[in-house]
């Protein structure tokens, strides 16, 4: 690979392109590149000062058409130079501590730049541009290899913003090569100590123990360490992190302070295994909060995520964390809390996931004022060299996506490391955008400490074994540096090693950190977990008729200066008509008016999905536009009373991402109602990892409540496969210990009641409720106003209509099928049906089913659904409602969810009807 050819045009330009550039320049110097630009000021000043023979200005030469003189030319070919080397350096960087790169061979030649080696020595103007003015060119190539082809190699050449750019370039001419204080090095050197000691320590005494061991990217604890006191430095407050296995233990010890006697108890068993909190989880998952001091002496909070064994399935969950954290502790200043992710090489470039948090960064309702991204690359997932895990240079190539610079570094090289670190942590206060750090390690021994990597990688492990781990790498580095002081320090340090370590084999006693609770964590602590008790009966979710009223006149009108499309205003006023002529709400006004009881109670409301703020079925209308200039205008935005914020996103085309954000989210507020719709609700099945792994199993794994609610439209209208079922099979086959409510409700009343009822229980939970698409509308679904000024969920709707002592047959259904069933009940005038409608189908209401079926005593019993009778409620229903001998009425078993022609469906949904009214 030669390196001129993937220069910038610049560098493949011909001199006359470059006077043309420069004529520019003189014109409007705004005009050309930042760089270019840089160069031509450097050359004026150059020539004004009389160090260029005045025959080398530009301007005159081209006015005389002459050709450029040769000191200008020269000058042009080091400005080449250097940025090729600012481009694409890192290519040549020596970045792996173990073999050489991949591209190997890559280098800088001067011929290629049509310099020679006479020109060494010369000295150029043009130097000045990194900092050397008047120097030679062996001195320049010497600046630009420390910086740019050093240890480190940085990728940035791809942000337009030159204000960024230029920042960027500064920070590696100027701070990325300077060796560090002497106090840093010690701790450093420090925290190498710990890496290194914890893994030798539990290599020693718990050997053949899967711990997935940081051994070979040990110099992660001297980086984590200084991003925090870096981030404590530019005012951060919290500190929040996710990552997998790899190391986690390490970081619990030594960056979270999580003391060596509870993770070596936890290695022996002798935890406290507390199973009324849950079933727990491997000890390599489970999440950690702690406070530190940093070293200079600040208090920041650390939070480590707990994380399923899906690989970067965490980030959202941390980004929606920082996100609630930041709304609600930190004014929505994102500068006081950062997110960190810490991913493997072979997962990073591999989950898509991360592509939809980056995505989402600088989106105004998932932004967390940057992420710091930072990789231990050992070179290997599992057993899959990189070859064969990415077609990518590199495992971060996602990150030019959005313009994230990218610092590759060599994991022996600490101190390159922790620079680094600085700058990426200062970037992102900066900039608040996303940054990479790209550490290149390696894996001592296999993916766990039992596996033999020898299997797959022969050589690579050959070379591994014989290399030193980075302690003594930074140790040898530094005797050798000559330094008295240096030398001191290391001897120092080597001793205190294994004095520490022979004390931690003698004794693992430590004191835990002291720790503060912050208010949301305050705010967990009052309430308590469910018992099956609390799903008898709702709690009361009513509010007074005033509230009701002030709540509609609020949400039905809009500020005088706003003008509204004549269709909305016209769909507005038929709902103040709804409620003048017949008392009655409708369903999108039942919803906003939840979220508006809640703000009135202090409470904050997210709502984030796909296009959320209008409604997929134009039906919740919750933000408004200004028929004349756009402006939006959300109709929660006038609640009187409310101390609560609403907050409403449409969201980017993503359900694992959008999911898993609006879950930490929720994680980290418990008073906010925290709500994800999908467009249609099939498109859950996107986020099945965040499904299964968080929201079924959060709670039981990590002892974590959260009560995140998804609305999912559900209902077979005769759309076709794709449209139809929201998968309630799938959510009923998760749903135990009181895990998650599952529930279908056909009344804007009881979706009031539902909606308010997360934030009223003294408990939170997912709810996952299967929404209306076309029955947005129905008339059936709206509900007088005085059953939001009395009462709570309704878990069982009875039927009004049915005189028990005639019923012979009860139809018992959920969501839009009542509907149908109770139309042709009508038009065939049958007395001897009832229909009940099951509103909550997990935890399914026992007392109230039984209650039921005394009522109707000798009636017989039939479950009615849409769905294919290998989907829906059936299968579940048979297994939770044992002992009650019912029938089941529904579609024949399917491989699809739905027939793709309307003909076929609306035959099928008629024999549906008439099976239930015959059989
Ligand atoms: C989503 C997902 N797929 C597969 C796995 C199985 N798995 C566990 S670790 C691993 C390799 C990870 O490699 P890398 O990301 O480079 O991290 P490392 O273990 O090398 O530190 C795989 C494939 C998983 N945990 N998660």
């Amino acid at each position: 690979m030669t390196f001129m050819k993937d220069f910038s045009y610049v560098t493949q330009s011909h001199p006359a392109y470059i006077e043309s550039l420069y004529q520019d320049f003189v014109k409007d110097p705004q005009s050309v590149d930042a760089d270019l630009r840089k160069f031509f000021e450097g050359f004026d000043f150059a020539v004004n000062a009389g160090k260029l023979s005045s025959g080398t200005s530009i301007p005159s030469s081209i006015a005389k058409g002459e050709i450029v003189s040769s000191d200008w030319q020269a000058e042009i070919k080091v400005y080449r130079l250097i940025l090729g080397y600012r481009n694409k350096g890192h290519l040549i960087a020596t970045t792996n501590p173990i073999r050489t790169r991949k591209d190997r061979g890559a280098h800088i030649k001067l011929e290629d730049f049509e310099l020679t080696e006479q020109d060494l020595d010369r000295t150029f103007q043009v130097g000045q541009l990194i900092g050397l003015s008047n120097a030679t060119l062996r001195v320049i190539l010497e600046k630009l290899n420390a910086c740019y082809a050093s240890t480190v190699g940085v990728e940035y050449k791809y942000i337009s913003d030159p204000v960024k750019t230029d920042w960027i370039t500064q920070a590696v001419e100027h701070r990325l090569y300077q060796p560090l204080p002497i106090e840093q090095k010690r701790r450093v050197l420090e925290k190498l100590n710990q890496g290194v000691m914890f893994e030798r320590f539990l290599h020693t005494k718990y050997v053949g123990q899967k711990r997935f061991s940081l051994e070979g990217g040990e110099t992660t604890i001297a980086a984590l360490d200084a991003i925090i006191n870096a981030a404590a430095s530019h005012d951060v407050k919290e500190v929040v992190i996710g990552m997998a296995h790899r190391g986690r233990l390490n970081v619990l010890a030594n960056v979270m302070g999580k003391t060596y006697e509870y993770i070596f108890s936890e290695f022996e068993g002798t935890a406290k295994v507390d199973q009324t909190m849950g079933s727990g989880d491997v000890k390599y998952h489970m999440g950690y909060g702690s406070e530190v001091k940093t070293t200079q002496d600040k208090t920041i909070s650390l939070k480590l995520m707990p994380n399923p064994s899906h690989l970067e399935a965490v980030n959202p969950v941390v980004l929606g964390f920082s996100r609630a954290k930041a709304d609600v502790m930190h004014g929505s200043n994102f500068n006081q809390i950062l997110p960190i992710l810490i991913h493997g090489d072979a997962s990073v470039a591999g989950q898509g996931i991360v592509y939809e948090v980056l995505q989402m960064s600088n989106l105004e309702g998932y932004h967390t004022g940057g992420t710091l991204h930072f990789i231990i690359n050992n070179q290997i997932g599992f057993t899959t060299d990189f070859e064969d895990a990415r077609s990518s240079d590199y495992c971060t190539s996602l990150a030019a996506a959005i313009q994230a610079p990218v610092f590759h570094v060599n994991g022996d090289d600490p101190e390159a490391v922790v620079r680094c670190v600085e700058i990426a942590t200062a970037y992102r206060q900066q900039f608040h955008q996303d940054v990479f750090i790209d550490m290149v390690c390696y894996r001592r021994h296999g993916h766990n400490e039992g596996d033999d990597p020898k299997f797959t990688q022969p050589h690579l492990y050959q070379l591994i074994e014989k290399h030193a781990n980075p302690r003594e790498i930074y140790i040898n580095k530094l005797l050798q540096q000559g330094d008295t002081e240096l030398q001191t320090l290391a001897r120092e340090m080597e001793k205190k090693f294994w004095q520490d370590l022979q004390e931690r084999l003698d004794e693992v006693k430590q004191n835990p950190l002291p720790y503060q609770y912050q208010p949301p964590e305050l705010e967990w602590k009052k309430l308590r977990r469910a018992t099956p008790a609390d799903f008898l009966s709702s709690p009361d979710t009513a509010v007074p008729v005033s509230t009701l009223k002030e709540m509609l006149t609020a949400l039905l009108t809009w500020p005088s200066d706003f003008k509204p499309l004549r269709k909305v205003e016209k769909i507005l006023q038929e709902k103040t008509k709804l409620l003048e002529q017949e008392s009655k709400i409708d369903w999108a006004t039942a919803e906003l008016l939840a979220y508006a009881s809640l703000l009135q109670e202090g409470k904050d409301v997210r709502l984030s999905g796909q296009d959320v703020r209008r409604g997929t079925f134009s039906h919740r209308h919750a933000v408004l536009r200004d028929e004349t200039n756009d402006k939006p205008y959300s109709r929660l935005s006038a609640i009187p009373g409310a101390t609560g914020k609403f907050r409403i996103y449409n969201s980017l085309l993503s359900e694992y991402g959008v999911l898993g954000f609006e879950y930490g989210y929720a994680l980290a507020n418990p008073q906010a109602l925290v709500v994800w719709e999908a467009q249609f609700g099939d498109f859950a099945n996107g986020a099945q990892t965040l499904i299964d792994q968080f929201i079924a199993a959060g709670e039981q794994k990590w002892n974590r409540m959260n009560g995140v609610t998804l609305l999912l439209p559900h209902g077979y209208e005769g759309q076709g496969p794709e449209h139809s079922s929201a998968r309630l099979e799938r959510f009923l086959q998760l749903a135990a210990e009181l895990n998650i409510i599952v529930t279908n409700v056909t009344t804007a009343a009881n979706l009031f009641h539902l909606l308010r009822r997360q934030l009223t229980w003294p408990f939170r939970k997912p709810l996952i409720n299967f929404s209306p698409k076309a029955n947005l509308r129905h008339p059936g679904s709206y509900s007088a106003l005085q059953q939001f000024t009395n009462g709570k969920f309704q878990e069982v709707i009875d039927d009004e209509l049915a005189q028990p002592a005639q019923i012979k047959k009860v139809l018992l259904c959920a969501g839009k099928i009542y509907f149908e069933l109770i139309e042709k009940r009508e038009k065939d005038a049958r007395k001897d049906i009832a229909i009940v409608r099951l509103e909550q189908l997990y935890p399914l209401p026992m007392n109230q089913l039984e209650a039921l079926q005394q009522r109707y005593a000798g009636a017989t019993w039939f479950w009615v659904q849409e769905e294919p009778q290998n989907m829906g409620a059936a299968a579940y229903l048979k297994m939770q409602w044992r002992g009650v001998n019912f029938g089941v009425i529904s579609r024949q078993p399917s491989a699809s969810t739905a027939t793709g022609y309307n003909k076929v469906h609306v035959k099928e949904q008629a024999e549906l009807l008439e099976t239930a009214f015959t059989v």
